[in-house]
């Protein structure tokens, strides 16, 4: 199935809706993360391992960091495309508890600007974040931002999801999407990623426009990038220098995020069927339906966890994955 843009402009525009409620609601927001445990002690995998639902708004990504073992929640808090300074990043523990008593790092402190945060990705001691179109770098201990990376005069619109390399080269995808001021949706901007490297970003490769291309992750067994985008049913492998994206299979559509399990089968999510999706085999195939807008999870490999935020929802849910 074909997503077309204007499936795209109607989910966004609700989300824009929605956004806007969420801003209305700014005062209700950050600040008490709870957790309500899935089934405890025997685990029911028919159940989420856990639910967390409070202190989120607008969730759009999560990040495993295993040396601290903790999850890491990006916040939009309000309109995905819009320069507010109140998103904020959530530290939770490995089962989704709280850890922060207000959020850890912070738009609506004084001293950090963070509008909309979306992917994110480590290394180092340095926590990288997505933000419209600029990629912030900040210290994982203290929250104090150490890097600004304006993509603005690249044009950048609409980054989403960013990764590092192993030589530490940071990927980040662009949507390229827009929003009018009515929450209409419009495609002015290529599908790309960029590449940060020593603090100087480039184009590494464009995707086809009307992808939307959304998560990036690392595939260890084509030695290249997975890529799935919003607006498109395929997925595609880029090697690094390659000139173009390869199509390496397809599925449902509206993907977001995207990991590789331990077993080195893909699993991303699916606006589309409200789905975690797994890809191995050259074919897609549903693993587990309804959640609702799950956008970019997160993967801790040690449990064969993932975290789902789920955007729409203000929720994000830890979920076993049975591995094959
Ligand atoms: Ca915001
Ligand atoms: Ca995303």
């Amino acid at each position: 199935m074909i997503i077309d843009i204007r499936s795209l402009t109607r989910r966004a525009s609700a989300l824009f809706m929605l956004g806007a409620a969420a801003c209305g609601a700014k005062e209700d927001v950050p600040g008490t993360a709870g957790t309500t445990a899935g089934t405890s002690p025997a685990r029911d995998p028919n159940l989420p391992f856990a639910v967390v639902d409070a202190g989120l708004s607008t969730p759009e990504s999560v990040l495993w960091d295993a040396t601290r073992q903790v999850w890491y929640v990006s916040n939009i808090n309000g309109n995905p495309p819009q320069k507010d300074d109140n998103g904020y990043i959530l530290r939770l523990g490995p089962d989704g508890q709280k850890i922060d008593s207000l959020p850890f790092i912070n738009g609506a402190d004084a001293d950090v600007t963070l509008h909309a945060p979306k992917g994110m990705a480590l290394t180092g001691d340095t926590l990288w974040v997505a933000d419209i179109d600029v990629l912030r770098g900040f210290n994982v201990t203290s929250g104090t931002e150490v890097a600004t990376i304006d993509l603005a005069p690249m044009q950048a619109l609409f980054l989403n999801d960013v990764a590092a390399g192993s030589d530490g080269t940071i990927y980040i995808t662009d949507t390229g999407i827009a929003f009018g001021a009515d929450g209409s949706v419009s495609h002015p901007g290529k599908s790309r990623v960029f590449a940060v490297r020593g603090g100087k970003a480039s184009e590494a490769v464009v995707l086809p426009k009307e992808s939307a291309v959304n998560g990036i992750t690392w595939d260890a067994a084509r030695n290249a990038w997975l890529l799935v985008g919003y607006n498109s049913p395929n997925l595609w492998s880029w090697a690094v220098g390659a000139k173009e994206a390869t199509v390496i299979g397809t599925g449902p559509g509206g993907a977001d995020g995207v990991v590789v399990l331990t077993d080195g089968r893909a699993l991303y999510t699916s606006w589309a069927d409200s789905s975690l999706t797994v890809f191995a085999n050259d074919s897609s195939r549903t693993l587990r339906k309804g959640l609702p807008a799950p956008a970019d999870l997160g993967y801790d490999a040690a449990r064969n966890l993932v975290a789902v935020p789920l955007f729409t929802a203000n929720r994000v849910e830890l979920w076993s994955v049975e591995m094959k």
